[in-house]
């Protein structure tokens, strides 16, 4: 018998005829891989490809970043700045100098009526790191309002607020170089096949070398978690009390690094106070996780001769975000796993350059992890801004989070957002509509002009984006990276930098602030105020150049440190390695974390626990990844994941719709059965617009402001199933 073909006919790559490949960094998500953009001979873009060059990501990229080179002229790009009176009558178009003068014309009557801080800027971690600074001037130096925030206050408040109150500084310490070097490897709610592919490859190649064990610690069983050694499915939310377990067994047993903790902590004594009342037996009753598995993954842990832990937002959305961040940190101070390589406490970072806005916006303080709060941090920028210090605020104001609630009591009137689009990604859609109608004036700046938000704008400014623009991204591991600029702005769209100076100019301080037209320019401004032998995060080493011949290099780097031939272009792969922190007296803080349970929580009315994340094929809320067909095609449709048992029970069948109710709201949604998710949990992507932040809560964290995405409760009710795909199909699909 005869198998295949006669004539075989071997698998032919069209060739998309590329005369030139650029360089530019992917501006998805926070992997930080390095791409090359393939442009035609008539300078047309055909195709993208991963870098092979480049370490992150070694010639891969994730379909998100094959696929980027399609969003350039996708439909709902903005092409004109449009205005109009009232929210909901139709735009029209406009100049660019009446958008930018009406604008600042507002800002100013809105500030004189009800004072500095009626305006608010809500910014976002998806710009480059020169606009972000540009920004951070503009709005500090200039406009002078203090309720500035951005979209990381949804994404990594949590980690920022953990690392600081851990170490004195915000700042990731590890890198993935640390995946070839660790013993032990402990995720908690972060799904890296998914959300971070190239890091999970980088991890899986480091598996296929070495075997250690991979401990996941997630209510679903990801696709992580599958391919888990152990697989702790935690009851949401109490992620703190299996920690706090894990080191009630490490100081029972004697386990910890005694030396580390002497030479480089201070608190020892009240963490073990503390965990005195997590034994594993209690605990397992809070956290759903068996007294002896607890013992086994803290005696694993501790013992290993390097261990690391990773978390993303299964951690840092909760309301104990800060201090479940602040609790993998004493884990891993307490077994000396800070600063040595495989042994690290590393948040992975969101989006593509979450890391550049907590760097360099001055959103949380002032340029470079300044603080608003100290005044040699405020003389240094004002001096160097040639304004006068006084007019900077001296604390911190409110965050994303806390800005909505204020536009709800009529303390904030105007606002202006950027790069975020906060009707589909925050909790509580209806609350969030609300507070948008109630605005005397809203400004939206986006790359999209039908992005949800816009809807309730008076004036839109149409953004650039990507490589229609320059400019620097700060990846999970610290590592800059540039976007080179490849192509003209779309239509009448301007790069973020040029709106940001255009509108500087509009105000006093804006003309005797120096604003400059150039990305490169910015950047050396920010080299400039990186200097200094006490800051990690100094890039004063870098040029445009060594970054792209390096394909990224990781803060710190100095000024000098391309060594005598000027052959190092490698930063620091690692901080903290000297066991000297950012705190007063160079010690790091082991911090007491008690768990109290303030969760809405599955009850008779509302049984099931409403988790929500992401799938691999969207980003956030769809702009782009909805337009690309080969993106969108995987899941078109808001969907949950929802166990065949409960299903049953409840009699709803797979791929029929259903609806869930909250005690905010309700949504359609499409049942997808799976194992994937426990009985009393479903699971929905929030990528979709009118569904999962219909429901959500959004509990605050104290520390960090971040809202709990992850935690509420909801019921299922079966509907009828013409109207629910009618419902669907006017739900905004591309
Ligand atoms: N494809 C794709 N990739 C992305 C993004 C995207 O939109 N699409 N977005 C980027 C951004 S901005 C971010 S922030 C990251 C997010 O990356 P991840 O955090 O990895 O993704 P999520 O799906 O939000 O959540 C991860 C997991 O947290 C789990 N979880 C829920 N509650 C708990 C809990 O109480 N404890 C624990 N331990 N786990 C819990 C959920 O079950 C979920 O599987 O992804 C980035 N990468
Ligand atoms: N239920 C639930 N809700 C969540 C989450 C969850 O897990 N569950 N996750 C939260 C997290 S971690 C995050 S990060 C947020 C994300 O929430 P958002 O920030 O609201 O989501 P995006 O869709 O990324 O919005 C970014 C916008 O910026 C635009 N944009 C992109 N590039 C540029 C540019 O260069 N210039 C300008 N001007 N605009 C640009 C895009 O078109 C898009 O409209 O969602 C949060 N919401
Ligand atoms: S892993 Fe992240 S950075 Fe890399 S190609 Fe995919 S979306 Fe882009
Ligand atoms: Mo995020």
């Amino acid at each position: 018998m005869l198998f295949g073909r006669k004539n075989k006919k071997p698998i032919v790559i069209p060739s998309k005829k590329v005369a030139e490949w650029k360089y530019t960094t992917c501006n998805y998500c926070s992997t930080g891989c390095s791409i090359e953009i393939g442009l035609n001979e008539d300078k047309k873009i055909v195709t993208t490809r991963g870098h092979a060059g480049a370490d992150v990501n070694r010639g891969k990229l994730c379909i998100k970043g094959l696929l980027e080179h399609e969003l350039f002229d996708s439909p709902g790009r903005g092409s004109e700045p449009l205005i109009r009176s009232k929210h909901y009558d139709p735009f029209e178009k406009t100049y660019w100098d009446n958008a930018l003068d009406t604008t600042a014309q507002k800002i100013k009557a809105i500030q004189k009526k009800y004072g500095k801080d009626s305006f608010a800027i809500v910014s976002t971690g998806q710009l480059m790191t020169e606009e972000f600074y540009t920004l951070g001037k503009l709005t500090r130096g200039c406009i002078g309002t203090n309720n500035y925030d951005g979209n990381t206050t949804l994404c990594m408040a949590s980690a920022v607020s953990g690392y600081k109150r851990s170490f004195g500084s915000d700042g990731p310490p590890g890198c993935y170089d640390d995946f070839e070097h660790t013993h032990c490897f402990m995720a908690f709610g972060s799904n890296l096949p998914e959300q971070h592919p190239i890091i999970y490859w980088r991890l899986k190649e480091a598996l296929e070398k070495r075997k250690f064990p991979l401990i996941v610690v997630d209510p679903r069983v990801t696709m992580l978690a599958q391919f888990a050694d152990i697989h702790l499915p935690i009851t949401p939310g109490t992620d703190c009390v299996l920690i706090n377990a894990m080191m009630h067994v490490i100081i029972n047993e004697n386990l910890q690094d005694q030396a580390y903790i002497d030479a480089h902590t201070q608190g020892f004594d009240e963490v073990r106070q503390i965990v005195k009342d997590y034994d594993p037996k209690s605990a397992q009753h809070i956290c759903g996780i068996d007294e002896d598995t607890i013992r086994t993954v803290a005696r694993i842990y501790a013992k290993a001769p390097a261990a690391m832990s990773i978390w993303t937002m299964g951690i840092n959305q909760s309301t104990h975000g800060s201090d479940g961040v602040v609790n993998i940190n004493n884990l891993n101070l307490i077994t000396g796993n800070i600063g040595k390589p495989g042994g690290t406490s590393l948040s992975i970072t969101g989006q593509c350059n979450a890391m550049g806005t907590r760097e360099w916006s001055s959103c949380s303080g002032l340029p470079g992890y300044r603080y608003l709060e100290n005044e040699a941090d405020r003389k240094e920028i004002a001096d160097y801004w040639g304004i006068d210090p006084e007019f900077f605020p001296k604390k911190r104001g409110l965050a994303e989070t806390d800005i909505f609630p204020a536009i709800e009591t009529g303390e904030i009137k105007g606002l202006w957002i950027v790069a975020t689009n906060p009707m589909t990604s925050m909790a509580n859609t209806a609350r969030i509509r609300k507070a948008l109608e109630k605005l005397d004036f809203l400004v939206v700046q986006d790359v999209y002009e039908d992005v949800e938000t816009n809807q309730y704008s008076h004036v839109y400014f149409p953004a650039s984006v990507w490589a229609e623009k320059e400019g620097c991204h700060t990846n999970t591991e610290r590592r800059v990276n540039l976007i080179a600029n490849v192509l003209p702005p779309y239509a009448n769209s301007k790069p973020d930098l040029w709106i940001f100076n255009q509108l500087a100019k509009r105000f006093e301080n804006g003309n005797i602030i120096k604003f400059p037209e150039k990305a490169e320019d910015v950047f050396n401004e920010m080299k400039f105020l990186s200097k200094g032998k006490e800051r990690n995060l100094d890039i004063s080493g870098m040029t445009y150049q060594k970054i792209i011949d390096a394909k990224g290099i990781q803060w710190p780097y100095r000024e000098g440190d391309e060594g005598p031939d000027g052959k190092n272009l490698k930063g620091q792969a690692r901080l903290y390695t000297d066991g000297k922190f950012p705190t007063k007296n160079g010690r790091a803080n082991l911090l007491p974390v008690r768990f109290y349970n303030n969760n809405e929580q599955p009850c008779k009315e509302y049984p099931f626990w409403l988790n929500s994340g992401r799938v691999v094929e969207h980003f956030h809320t769809r702009t782009r990844t909805g337009k690309i067909g080969n993106c969108n095609k995987f899941s078109p449709t808001a969907y949950m994941e929802m166990n065949p048992d409960a299903a049953k029970a409840l009699g709803v069948e797979h791929m029929t719709y259903v609806r869930l109710t909250s005690r905010r709201g309700d949504a359609v949604v499409l049942v997808q059965l799976t194992h994937r998710v426990p009985r009393n949990m479903v699971f929905v992507p929030f990528h979709y617009h009118d569904c999962v932040n219909r429901l959500t809560l959004g509990l605050l964290d104290p520390h960090s402001r971040q809202p709990a995405f992850k935690q509420c409760s909801v019921r299922i009710e079966l509907v009828d199933q013409d109207e629910a795909a009618r419902l669907n199909v006017e739900r905004r699909t591309f």
